[in-house]
């Protein structure tokens, strides 16, 4: 090789390299807001929600969230390749205390770890009274899945209020656009905008706190304590259920059946501890027809603290 060759080699082997799949992916620009609730317990905001194309183009999707703060919060839906940039008001009455987000399962440098310098031993990566701070998520290729966001600062340093109510959701969606399920008694793909309804249920000690992602309105409605869920049936719904707080459950739906991730292991049932999760796809009725169906935590003593919720499937 020349001289010349070599400097051309070696000043391209030194560039930054994109990310792989993220020239195409869109920017997520989000401002988010902590804030205290009537009830005393903390929850996530969603102020602003604008997402900018490859061409610089912003279509602002605000207006699909509740204007409330909400528990869990606001559930964000990003696809793989996408990045984001998340910006936290810190809008908790009464208080001057920090409060953050930390991200899971997606790409973030050590600044957008989103904890405090007594625990990352750099900086303290928290919002203040009228000090926003911005975390950048990369939605890298590989990352797909649900993962939790919560609070890592608020009342304690080390570890935050997630228990109060500052926690929520991140779905990165395959760039392929099909997820694997079992569907009219088949192992399938899926293709995701044929799924109609998305329910995301957090298990919290011996609570469940949801959230539809309803596609046929696209809006994301509150549906707080132990709801009762809907759908028609024959619609594709996908259930998103993530555990918080102290407690193991074991997720249990009536009448229906589910691929379980990554597996050809067909479950009604699954495990959930703090901050793990199942995401799967059904097809609501299917083989079994509409009716006033059940879920709840199959943990006796949760199950006889009212851990359950309906699953109405209407013809
Ligand atoms: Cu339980």
């Amino acid at each position: 090789m020349t001289k010349v060759a070599v400097l051309i080699f070696c000043a391209w082997a030194l560039m930054p390299t994109a990310n792989a799949g993220t020239e195409s992916g869109k920017t997520h620009l989000i401002t988010l807001k902590a804030a205290k609730l009537d009830s005393g317990q903390l929850a996530y905001q969603m102020v602003s929600h604008k997402i900018r194309d490859a061409s610089g183009k912003l279509e602002d999707i605000t207006n699909r969230y509740s204007t409330e703060p909400t528990i869990p919060g606001p559930a964000i839906v990003m696809t793989e390749g996408d990045q984001a940039e998340v910006t936290l008001e810190q809008g908790i009455k009464d208080s001057n205390e920090p409060v953050s987000i930390h991200v899971h399962g997606v790409h973030y440098k050590i600044d957008s770890d989103g904890t405090m310098k007594v625990f990352n031993h750099l900086a303290d990566q928290a919002a203040l009274p009228g000090k926003p701070y911005t975390y950048k998520w990369t939605a890298a290729p590989g990352t797909a899945g649900t993962w939790p966001y919560h609070d890592h600062a608020f009342g304690n340093p080390m570890l935050g209020a997630e228990d109060k109510g500052l926690y929520g959701t991140l779905i990165v969606n395959p760039k392929g656009g099909k997820i694997m399920a079992m569907v009219d008694g088949q192992m399938k793909g899926v293709d995701i905008k044929d799924i109609k309804r998305e329910f995301v249920l957090w298990m919290h000690e011996t609570t469940f706190w949801g959230t539809e992602i309803n596609h046929l309105a696209n809006r994301q409605v509150p549906l707080w304590t132990n709801p009762t869920l809907g759908a028609r049936e024959g619609e594709l719904v996908r259930f998103h259920v993530i555990g918080i707080g102290t407690a193991f459950h074991t997720f249990h739906l009536h009448g229906h059946r589910w691929l379980q991730p990554g597996t050809t292991h067909l479950v009604d049932t699954v495990n959930i501890g703090p901050i793990t999760r199942e995401s799967f796809v059904i097809k609501a009725g299917e083989g079994v027809g509409p009716g006033p169906w059940h879920y709840h935590c199959h943990v006796l003593q949760h199950m006889q603290s009212g851990m359950m919720g309906g699953f109405r499937v209407i013809e």
